[in-house]
């Protein structure tokens, strides 16, 4: 079963919306197979944000999800990776459709509420990162043959 890495940025913990974030996949269907709250180094969130490096806004973003806690987050479900990123919305909350996380509870692009693996590949690289193989569970829900 495909899995991907979510986070609630430092923005989202402030704002108390965790729990929605959390509420969101679980009401949707998925499956929780990890999460735990952290304050991200800024070595770490230079290699998770490896690919941005050369961008402009790179080291504000490096502040930015180095300021406070995050909530990291692994969901497990067919198509999880893409269904994630559609609820999540774009990545500027200005044209994030009402309806998703980001067009629901951002303003700012900056501060977008939550991070979500974009492809096969970085979500394989982002659980890594973050997770140990300890930390993770698999487990099927009974309720999974109802959605
Ligand atoms: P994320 O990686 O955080 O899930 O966001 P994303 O895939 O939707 O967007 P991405 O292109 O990977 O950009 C990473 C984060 O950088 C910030 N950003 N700022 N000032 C700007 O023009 C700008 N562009 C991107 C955003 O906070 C974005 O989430
Ligand atoms: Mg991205």
């Amino acid at each position: 079963m495909e899995r991907t890495f979510l986070m609630v940025k430092p923005d989202g913990v402030q704002r108390s919306l965790v729990g929605e974030v959390v509420s969101r996949f679980e009401k949707k269907g998925f499956t929780l197979a990890g999460a735990k709250v952290l304050a991200i180094s800024k070595d770490l969130a230079e290699t998770h944000y490896g690919e941005h490096k050369e961008r402009p806004f790179f080291g504000e973003l490096v502040d930015f999800i180095t300021s406070g806690p995050v909530f990291a987050m692994v969901w497990e479900g067919e198509n999880v990776i893409d269904e994630a990123r559609k609820m999540m919305g774009k990545t500027n909350p200005q044209e994030a459709q009402p309806g998703t996380i980001r067009g629901d509870f951002g303003v700012q692009v900056s501060m977008n509420i939550i991070h979500g693996s974009d492809s096969q590949d970085s979500a394989k690289r982002e659980i890594e990162l973050f997770f140990g193989a300890d930390e993770l569970v698999t487990y099927e829900k009974t309720v999974n043959k109802w959605v």
